[in-house]
């Protein structure tokens, strides 16, 4: 009997030993999806001191505990990855408003007490790695919370008013807090070392990546030290420059990091496709996405949550439903690694911070149209994960008429022998379009998208005479396998 035990104990371990996040290279492929714990499951009433639910500044009583038992919900979406918000122990409240968002830290190595442990934590990294899922933590390098107990323990630390003053170009974003934040001088050997620090702890609680806050606001020499120092261990870094374009990607890549969200194309989709605008601002960012060295490894998604919900982009809660839809399709058609923010699979609804913010409803909670929203979103997950040309394949735009270049966009991609044709149309009814082609595709399938209800989506792609014709539901994307 005991005997038995210790082989299973043996074995428990081994199976985390076996937990091999891909190497920071690798991550094409991955699916992420970030939670902010307070807002996603209370798991544990305990630690709810100074919880209002009613009150969006206030801490709602999510917690770690809630969101370890819920874990299989991320595993059955289909996403790889748990990006969980910051974890570390806060500063007070300030004027009313709690850093449930974790974001003002004051022990950078502690586990906030309202969201838990730190055995919770390795509790949560553990069962995560059992799952098959990677973590990704994010971590702030760019300052402290207000009134930080290292204000005044250590104000060499920080950046006074005058080093703010005396900045100039690029350094006023460095050297200049942040909406107020004290703000750490990372060419202090001390800061330095402190933020080195904080990676080598964390990642020895089983973190496998991490999102680095407002990198754009820090000293770029230790950001590059940073991200090296992470790469060698390897550890994934995906970093946060608010409004990043093709060239902010490209630059954060070629400094070290593995990737970086890409601002502009989250709003070309939100301007395409839930504001019913033009399919060009999309085309012209993916054109653009030529000059990242490593495409497949930018961060692509529709909303998160320092920006107004996606499906807050309309006034109608149906058409936000129906639109978000069409953006998760399209979403996991695109060369990058996918990010969802927890609520954007039932489209959540909510305008800027704090409202971007709402609890997550469980799922017993669920409309009927939120619930088809998910198994839309499942679906484009699995469809996506299923298929080597969606997750890591090349990516090829085909030229379209000018007349249907608002509405439509056409795509190949190709990995490992498998080629697939995506077509997104944006038009507000069913429209087939005809394109000179030099596909000799001859073995022609429908979509490989189902719409909720397991019905086959309706869409149709046919080659004859040297063009492509095709015929797409409204305002939906679509995928198909291409023979040869
Ligand atoms: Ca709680
Ligand atoms: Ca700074």
């Amino acid at each position: 009997m005991h005997r038995t035990l210790a082989v299973a104990l043996l074995l428990g371990g081994l199976s985390l030993a076996q937990h091999a996040a891909p190497a920071p290279a690798d991550w094409e492929g991955q699916i992420i999806y970030q939670v902010m714990p307070d807002r996603y499951v209370n798991g544990d009433p305990g630690n709810d001191g100074g919880a209002n639910p009613g009150d969006p500044q206030a801490r709602h009583g999510g917690d770690l505990r809630g969101l370890d038992a819920h874990l299989q919900d991320v595993q059955d979406l289909g996403a790889t990855t748990v990006w969980i918000t910051p974890v570390s122990r806060q500063v007070p409240d300030v004027n009313g408003m709690a850093p449930y968002h974790g974001y003002w830290p004051q022990d950078f190595r502690s586990v906030d007490p309202h969201l838990g442990t730190l055995q919770d934590f390795r509790n949560l990294t553990a069962h995560a790695h059992r799952l098959g899922l990677n973590v990704m933590l994010d971590q702030v390098i760019n300052h402290s919370g207000y009134g930080a107990d290292a204000v005044s323990a250590h104000p060499d630390w920080f950046h006074t008013p005058a080093d703010c003053q005396r900045a100039a170009g690029t350094q006023k974003d460095t050297d200049c807090p942040l909406s107020g934040l004290p703000d750490l001088n990372q060419t202090v050997p001390a800061v330095r070392d402190l933020l080195f620090g904080n990676a080598d702890f964390w990642r020895t609680q089983g973190v496998d990546a991490y999102r680095y806050d407002a990198v754009k606001h820090v000293d770029q020499a230790f950001l590059k030290a940073l991200v090296t120092r992470d790469r060698a261990a390897g550890t994934f870094t995906l970093g946060e420059s608010f409004g990043a374009d093709a060239d902010t990607v490209r630059q954060g890549q070629e400094l070290g990091l593995s990737s970086l969200f890409e601002f502009s194309l989250q709003a070309a989709l939100r301007q395409g496709i839930m504001g019913g605008g033009s399919l060009n601002g999309v085309r012209s960012v993916l054109v653009q996405d030529a000059r990242i060295p490593h495409p497949g490894l930018t961060a692509n998604f529709l909303d998160n949550h320092d920006l107004p919900r996606f499906a807050n982009g309309t006034l109608f809660e149906d058409q936000g439903q129906a639109r978000t839809r069409y953006a998760l399709r399209a979403l996991m058609t695109l060369k990058g690694i996918p990010v969802l923010w927890q609520g954007t699979e039932i489209a959540q609804r909510g305008g800027a911070d704090p409202d971007n913010r709402r609890d997550l409803p469980a799922r017993n909670a669920w409309t009927p149209a939120q619930q088809d929203v998910y198994a839309t979103a499942r679906d484009a997950v699995h469809v996506r994960r299923a298929s080597a040309a969606l997750s890591r394949g090349d990516q090829t735009l085909l030229p379209v008429p000018d007349a249907s270049a608002d509405d439509l966009l056409v795509f190949t991609r190709h990995a490992d022998g498998e080629k697939v044709l995506v077509a997104w149309n944006n038009a507000r009814e069913r429209r087939t379009y005809s394109l000179r082609t030099t596909l000799a595709a001859r073995t022609l399938t429908a979509s490989s998208f189902t719409d909720p209800g397991g019905k086959a989506q309706r869409a149709a792609l046919s080659v004859s005479g040297g063009y492509l014709h095709l015929s797409l539901p409204p305002q939906d994307a679509a995928v198909f396998r291409l023979g040869e």
